[in-house]
């Protein structure tokens, strides 16, 4: 047996398996964070500045028509806890993580985001049809893991427009 030939051998499936890994963990690979183009943004200031200040959170209208949606997963529990949406629309969402791993996802839906600290998750969603969603978090973060969920809430396409900024953050207010 040939030892160089081995090592060489030996150290490409070392690599080999370090790749899946790295992914199956979720271990943050900035480059690979670059190649799918999702952004960095840190959990330690999010509620100082940038677009996760508490009063950029929640549904924005846009000029195009369609809706952005943004929203911060924490232990245990999403802000805002309610959020209101136009039902036909596309709907653009921005999530990141305060603390853990977390996953959004709608009942009764298909729709899931994973949602990493550090990092900015986009997801593009449709909600077809008016209704109430309990929003809830499906992966393991913790203790509380069980009690995470919210509500998001579909109205009306043309209903939409009429509410003021502070009713899209409120169910209660409906
Ligand atoms: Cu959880």
């Amino acid at each position: 047996m040939n030892w160089r030939k081995l090592r060489i051998f030996l150290a490409t499936v070392l690599v080999l398996c370090v790749i899946p890994a790295t992914r199956y963990y979720q271990i943050d690979v900035p480059v690979l964070r670059y190649l799918r183009g999702s952004s960095h943004v840190d959990r330690l200031s999010l509620h100082l500045s940038g677009e996760f200040v508490e009063n950029n959170l929640g549904t924005q209208q846009n000029a195009d028509g369609s809706v952005t949606v943004r929203m911060i997963a924490q232990q245990y529990l999403f802000v805002p806890h309610c959020i209101l949406l136009p039902a036909g629309v596309t709907v653009h969402l921005r999530i990141t993580s305060a603390d853990a791993v977390h996953s959004l996802t709608f009942e009764g839906t298909e729709h899931a985001v994973k949602v990493l600290p550090d990092t900015i998750s986009r997801a593009e969603l449709l909600f077809s049809r008016p209704g109430q969603y309990k929003t809830v978090c499906r992966e393991f973060c913790g203790a509380g893991h069980y009690a995470m969920r919210s509500e998001l809430k579909v109205v009306p396409r043309d209903q939409f427009p009429a509410l003021r900024p502070e009713e899209r953050g409120n169910c209660a207010a409906q």
